[in-house]
């Protein structure tokens, strides 16, 4: 019996890739290279030095360590500009009654992401209350598709594995919830996210009733 919902942040609640993107972008740019919103697809869901391997790599450009570090965090303070200005109309569609119809029908839910901001943005979009644990990129150390995020969200709650249902948008998200034994609602294309026990295009199109049914 299904007893707890574990939500991803980015791409699930809400969109802050496109404010991922505009940083990192920036910061490539101050390198001298640029890459595109496709290439962009592929950071969602990895965790912010991974990120930054990427794209170095994508501009063919070497790093020290301790550059690594200065140049994740001029990102971060840009990122951090954007997302102090998000309010809830940033919300993606159907994500607010979702939750209010999961909460009423009685799930435990926390919230699985792998950023370090997820208090800015939580805040910022007033869905804070209907999480009864957090676990983001603070929390863990080890990045999806490690099952980390979601099994010590799971433990917080105090359900077993399989009474999650986990919602990613992201293929290393969907990853983590199976190996963490657990049942995942991809949010997205079903093309891409091919291991999960359900796809649909964003939270607007599920019910309490589908999570039955899985
Ligand atoms: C999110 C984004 C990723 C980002 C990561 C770390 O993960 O999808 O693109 O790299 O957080 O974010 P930050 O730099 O804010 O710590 P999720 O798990 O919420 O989809
Ligand atoms: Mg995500």
């Amino acid at each position: 019996e299904i007893k707890a919902l574990l939500f991803d942040l980015d791409g699930v609640l809400v969109d802050t890739a496109v404010y991922h993107y505009q940083a990192w972008l920036r910061l490539a740019k101050t390198m001298g290279f640029i890459f595109t919103e496709k290439q962009n697809e592929e950071l969602k869901g990895i965790s912010r030095m991974d990120s930054l391997d990427k794209i170095l790599r994508w501009g063919n450009v070497a790093k020290s360590d301790t550059e690594k570090q200065e140049l994740a965090t001029r990102k971060n303070d840009w990122y951090v500009e954007l997302i102090n200005k998000m309010t809830e109309e940033e919300l993606l569609p159907g994500a607010v009654d979702f939750l209010k119809a999961a909460h009423k029908e009685g799930y435990q839910m926390a919230l699985g992401s792998a950023s370090k901001n997820t208090s800015i943005i939580l805040k910022n979009t007033k869905i804070a209350h209907f999480f009864d644990a957090i676990v983001d990129g603070n929390s863990v150390s080890k990045s999806k598709p490690n099952p980390e995020v979601f099994l010590k969200g799971a433990e917080l709650l105090n359900v077993k594995p399989n009474q999650c249902i986990v919602f990613e948008d992201a293929e290393a998200g969907i990853e983590a919830a199976k190996r963490g034994g657990m049942k995942a609602i991809g949010i997205g294309d079903k093309n891409i996210l091919l291991r999960a026990n359900k796809v649909v295009n964003g939270l607007n199109e599920l019910t309490i009733k589908d999570l039955k049914e899985l």
